[in-house]
């Protein structure tokens, strides 16, 4: 099943590695043809190419939208090796076999993302490119087909060690990579058309990924899992650099991105510690050290093996803190020469740099799979100001209260429902989190702040002169109730119960003031 490479096709709009490759084949006595700017570039470097106009015999033409949209190419590539019919017949029109396919498309995701104009974007939807790569790949039993630069390694490789000639299991696997490459071409253009258009859900969708990562299992030992990019290259997980540490898992990618899209949030300094994709404390601070060590002391015993994540440069100090407890993974933004080197000691955690932070309020989408389907949704980028509150209580907040209000309630958006905040002076200091029932997060968020006071000592659990944030509305007064008992002076939630006058009422009568936010942030 190997197949030598006597006739090569070269056409590629990114140049990188091309001559290089180009000359390994020459070497390696392959016939080179190729297309306008790709034939230049390598007759430039002094390699003997054929232009694809005269082994066709027809010119490039309407702005190079022909130029290998022709029977000599597509013969070549799909004629099947030692089929007398198909030999005869590219024998009777002159149809020379095309041995290697090397093609990489119009730059139409990039050009998209630089803001080009409508004309420039069709232009740029590449046509002769997939039709060549189909047709390769369609024929691998005879055809090598490579789409990717980092794949020209590959067939180097493979042609060294077979005289010249490439296995059947390397051009299955480059015709695999070939039909996801043009299938994801595919899917920038529908989904450029569907923004042009203003249709968010069209009627077909396809979503593509790029492996990033292997993962050891998922979830769980017995689940297998990998790690794919969307090509976007926002700030986060998927852009992260790796500067020390164990291989990271599904579990610890997860959480990760839940702790770094939460730090996010904040324009001040800020630390987020999470633990099964909720925090088990959150701060905002004048510094990212302090803001860590009141984070941790929100709940310190849940802290252990978690994730930290921040907004801002990791330093020595807060590197220091940090490596006093067992954490798994730290991201940052980036990270000082000195606090990576304290870490260099901790083998095994985990250290990430992003190169920046992703914008919160950004647009994006949300992809969920049911039995039998997906479910899209634009992502939950709304972000509550202080100019959106409704103050409903007869006390309006303190400015203080305000603006611990505003901050647990950007928290709120990143703890799975119900979900119930307690904070104080821009720390959390109850979380409750993921319950069936709101009162029950409101009863454990309290509880968890009574250990934690246990714990180091302090007289009074500091959910006493706290604020309290809700996802969603109280449904009854008894959640509120719940809070007020457990010290909460302020409280922010969205409104809209049918019994919001009970709840008013409720808050009033304890003195506490109350904020509705007109907006909800339930997240499961
Ligand atoms: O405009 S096209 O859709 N029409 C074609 O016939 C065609 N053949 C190759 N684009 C076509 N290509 C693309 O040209 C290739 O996919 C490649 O991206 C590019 C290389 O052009 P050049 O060699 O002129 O730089």
């Amino acid at each position: 099943d190997i197949r030598p490479v006597r006739r090569a096709l070269l056409s590629v709009s990114d140049k990188t590695g091309l001559i290089e490759f180009a000359r390994f084949l020459a070497k390696s006595g392959v016939e080179l043809l190729s297309t306008g700017g790709t034939a230049k570039a390598m007759r430039d470097a002094g390699l003997a190419v054929i232009d694809v106009s005269d082994f066709t015999g027809f010119p490039e033409m309407l702005d190079g939208r022909v130029k290998t949209l022709h029977p000599k190419v597509h013969g070549g590539l799909l004629g099947i090796r030692g089929n007398a019919a198909h030999e005869k017949a590219m024998q009777a029109h002159g149809i020379k076999e095309i041995d290697l396919l090397v093609v990489n498309l119009y730059p139409f995701e990039e050009t998209v993302a630089k803001g080009a104009d409508y004309d420039t974007c069709v232009e740029n939807i590449d046509i002769g490119g997939p039709a060549m790569i189909r047709a390769a790949s369609k024929n691998h039993d005879s055809v090598t087909v490579v789409v990717d630069v980092e794949d020209y390694a590959v067939v180097s490789a493979e042609m060294e060690a077979n005289q010249g000639g490439t296995t059947l299991g390397l051009r299955k696997r480059l015709a695999a990579t070939a039909y996801a490459r043009t299938g994801a071409y595919d899917a920038a253009i529908s989904q450029w058309f569907a923004r042009e258009l203003g249709d968010t859900f069209p009627r077909r969708v396809v979503v593509a990924g790029e492996l990033k990562q292997s993962l050891r299992y998922g979830e769980n030992p017995h689940q297998a899992a990998a790690f794919y990019t969307d090509g976007r290259k926002r700030a986060g997980v998927a852009t992260a650099r790796q500067l020390q540490g164990k291989e990271l898992s599904y579990n610890n990618l997860n959480d990760t991105d839940a702790a770094f899209e939460l730090a996010a949030e904040f324009e001040q300094p800020a630390i987020a510690i999470i633990k099964h994709a909720n925090p088990c404390g959150v701060s905002v601070g004048t510094d990212l050290k302090s803001a860590y060590l009141r984070a941790l002391a929100c709940d310190p015993v849940s802290a252990f093996g978690g994730i930290v994540a921040m907004n801002r440069r990791l330093d020595k100090v807060t590197a220091e803190e940090i490596a006093k407890l067992f954490t798994e993974v730290v991201i940052a933004p980036e990270a000082d020469d000195d606090a990576v080197a304290v870490f260099a000691a901790k083998k095994n955690l985990r250290l990430l740099v992003t190169g920046g932070m992703p914008d919160p309020a950004s647009p994006g989408m949300t992809l969920r799979p049911v039995a039998g389907g997906y479910l899209f949704q634009t992502k939950d980028n709304g972000r509550v100001m202080a100019a959106d509150l409704k103050v409903v209580t007869k006390r309006p907040p303190t400015e203080r209260e305000l603006a611990d209000l505003l901050t647990a309630f950007r928290i709120c958006k990143h703890v799975k429902s119900n979900a119930i905040i307690y904070v104080k002076d821009g720390a959390t200091v109850g979380i409750g989190a993921g319950q069936m029932s709101r009162v029950d997060s409101s009863r454990i968020a309290a509880w968890k702040a009574q250990e934690a006071a246990t714990a180091a000592g302090l007289a009074e659990p500091q959910t006493i002169g706290s604020v309290v944030a809700s996802d969603a509305f109280f449904p009854f007064a008894d959640g509120l109730l719940a809070a007020a008992a457990a010290g909460a002076t302020a409280v922010i939630q969205p409104g809209g119960s049918m019994r919001d006058a009970e709840v008013i009422a409720a808050a009033d009568e304890k003195g506490l003031a109350m904020v509705f936010t007109g907006m909800r942030h339930f997240r499961h």
